[in-house]
């Protein structure tokens, strides 16, 4: 393959702010173009910039579209998103630009995996409320049947997507004593499943009626667009909660705020919504509902990793190799 290296070094622009340590890197590798505003680009300032340069650094805020990549008039070739989910690229669009399409997998896995399982443990357990109760200064002192909420260990937790996230998820949720039923495409190996116990459902709506809590860790997709919507919502056990740090579009918000107003469900905890930053004011209203500014991969940690991620694949791609994380249509 030839080296793009014996080129100048490639022109790399950042769509928003990335770890100080990452920027300086890139400032050090690339000739980079960096967002020290952070303030998300506007539609126009995305096909700018992907006009201007020969890698792209989006984040999950940036609509990377066909009409992006048509406007980029043929220098941009790679697309090094931060991030795992890619669901904000046109990944087809990008293939008929010729533009390589890469993420960030792996990094993240425990950090989102952590944070799932904090939800677990917060939305039946009333964390948000009883935190509220004493900040407010209503509290007013134990009794026996103040803030009670639902016991973790012994219930059925139902995993949707059972990737690398899901499995971390698994595990961290066996230690907890809950029992693992998932719904992915693919059956997890024999080894795996005998490993966490799980059990595997091949119909999603038939493990959706018989779990406690449910999980949604599947990438967003064409496919899994509204996967959970008012006739899930309808099959699911009254007692049921649902966690959601995924992507918001897995869940049609209009009906899982219409089942949580009419008690079809026993609440949600979510780090991600349809529209973000706006969230429906009706979640803001709902009890039992717990609700995070999408901070599911928020350490120092993760995003530094997230960021010699992407400067990997940049360096691998202008060495004229393949990337180690280039993306493949139609795969998160
Ligand atoms: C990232 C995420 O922080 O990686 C993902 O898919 O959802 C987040 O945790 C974000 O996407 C960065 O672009």
């Amino acid at each position: 393959m030839a080296s793009r290296s014996a080129r100048s070094r490639p022109k790399v622009i950042v769509t928003r702010r990335l770890p100080q340590a990452v920027e300086a890197r890139m400032a050090e590798l690339f000739d980079v173009e960096l967002n020290l505003s952070d303030t998300p680009m506007s539609e126009a300032a995305l096909a700018d910039a992907a006009s201007r340069c020969d890698v792209l650094v989006p984040t999950v805020t940036d609509r990377i579209d066909a009409a992006v990549f048509a406007g980029a008039g043929g220098r941009l070739k790679l697309c090094a998103n931060f991030g795992v989910g890619v669901d904000h690229i046109d990944l087809a669009a990008a293939r008929a630009a010729e533009v390589m399409v890469t993420n960030t997998p792996g990094v993240l896995t425990d950090d989102t995996a952590d944070m799932v399982m904090a939800l677990i443990l917060s939305v039946p357990r009333r964390l948000a409320e009883g935190e509220k109760l004493v900040r407010a200064g209503e509290w007013q002192g134990w009794s026996p049947t103040g803030m009670l909420g639902h016991r973790i260990t012994g219930k059925r937790l139902g995993i949707v997507g059972m990737g690398r996230i899901g499995r971390a998820v698994a595990t961290r949720a066996r230690a907890f004593g809950l029992t693992i039923h998932y719904h992915n495409r693919h059956r997890l190996p024999d080894a795996l499943e005998q490993d966490i116990e799980a059990t595997w459902w091949d119909n999603l709506d038939a493990m959706l009626a018989r779990v406690d809590i449910i999980t949604l860790n599947c990438p967003h997709t064409p496919e899994t667009h509204h996967l959970i919507g008012a006739s899930q919502f309808a099959i699911m056990q009254r007692h049921a909660y649902i966690i959601n740090a995924a992507r918001g579009e897995i869940v049609e918000t209009n009906a899982l705020c219409e089942a949580l107003a009419a008690g079809r469900i026993a609440g949600a905890g979510l780090d991600v919504f349809e529209q973000e930053p706006a969230v429906d004011p009706r979640l803001l209203a709902a009890p039992g509902v717990v609700l995070l500014p999408h901070m599911g991969s928020a350490t120092f940690e993760g995003r530094q990793a997230m960021g010699e991620k992407v400067i990997a694949n940049i360096r691998v791609w202008h060495d004229g190799h393949r990337p180690p994380d280039q993306v493949l249509e139609g795969w998160a």
